[in-house]
């Protein structure tokens, strides 16, 4: 069997920083090359890292060539709420960045490529609840605009070029390692941030606002499973719905105050509300269940009990 040689654009995001180190145990960490657009932080630095533009078709290409790659997880991305602020650039990266990576798996003959869909590219008219795999899709966000697209390029590469790509629609992600940035759904992770610091938070959504919600670890699990799953189970090739809970910002605060029973929450909600507002609030996955073995591990109360107990030591080594 040949060696795989990995290469992840946009390692150094939420997702990206630790998904490399779940393909450090699958694969070695001399065989995974992180790359972004900015030095590493923290754990990035003890593997390979290099500075990497997706948006530069040439340099990309050298790389791959020069290391070999054979698996590219392309993670660099708009989020929803700074796609808006600028549309244009959001277009932009994430539309031709995704073209220049399904191009190089053309032009090196890639064994796999691993590309993020979201429930952004669902919208106002989609169904709200148990939203099926095939549905109405009419995003209002840019950000959802390319992830429709993105979906659709995806299915395209496969069908006429043999592109072996595949796909997940993730929910909001919340982790406590590295901070996302730019999202609709990072209320969700800075909650448990401002809980430990300041014991109170200021929610940009209503209380009330349900969206489907994933906990780090179940999203690394899902990304893995999919990508090493045989290629014949992989029926869907522009994106798979995968869920694990749903839950509101007043729900996750209760939470929280169990574990911090003087925690308050007020809510200011922003332009990210009508964003909320056209997506899911709950997600049917069961076609990734049946394809190739999706289940989730964590909810909304083991997720909490793990973030508050692990995050204080992270914050203390911050200080
Ligand atoms: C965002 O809020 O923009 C992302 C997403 C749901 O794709 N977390």
């Amino acid at each position: 069997m040949k060696t795989q040689k990995i290469l992840v654009i946009g390692a150094g995001g939420q997702l990206g920083s630790e998904l490399v180190q779940g393909l450090w145990k699958l694969y070695g960490k001399e065989n995974v090359f992180a790359t972004d657009i900015k030095d590493p932080q923290g754990i990035l630095s003890q593997g390979n890292f290099e500075i990497l533009d997706v948006l530069k078709q040439k340099h990309l290409f050298e790389f791959i060539q020069k290391n070999k790659i054979t698996q590219v997880y392309h993670l660099a991305a708009v989020l929803s709420a700074t796609g808006e602020k600028n549309p244009k650039f959001a277009w932009h990266l994430n539309m031709d960045g995704l073209v220049h990576v399904l191009d190089a798996a053309v032009e090196f003959k890639l064994d796999k490529v691993y590309w993020p869909s979201s429930i952004a590219a669902f919208g106002p008219t989609t169904p709200k609840h148990n939203t099926p795999q095939d549905t109405i899709m009419d995003p209002t966000t840019i950000y959802g605009i390319t992830k429709l697209a993105g979906e659709r390029w995806c299915d395209w590469y496969f069908r006429n070029k043999g592109v072996d790509v595949r796909s997940l629609r993730y929910p909001g992600l919340i982790g406590y390692k590295t901070k996302p940035g730019g999202g609709t759904t990072d209320y969700a992770v800075d909650i448990f941030f401002k809980a430990l610091t300041e014991k109170k938070f200021e929610c940009f959504l209503k209380p009330d606002t349900y969206l489907p919600m994933m906990y780090m670890d179940d999203a690394v699990k899902a990304t893995l499973d999919l990508m090493e799953a045989p290629a014949a189970k992989v029926k869907t090739r522009s994106s798979y719905n995968i869920s694990a809970m749903s839950f509101s910002p007043s729900e996750i605060a209760g939470e929280i105050k169990k574990h911090i029973p003087e925690f308050t929450i007020s809510y200011n909600p922003d332009f990210r509300q009508a964003i909320a507002d056209s997506w899911p609030k709950s997600i049917d996955d069961s076609r990734a269940r049946q394809d190739w073995g999706w289940r989730h591990q964590f909810g909304l109360a083991e997720m909490t009990k793990e973030i508050l107990k692990h995050l204080p030591a992270l914050l203390a080594q911050e200080a």
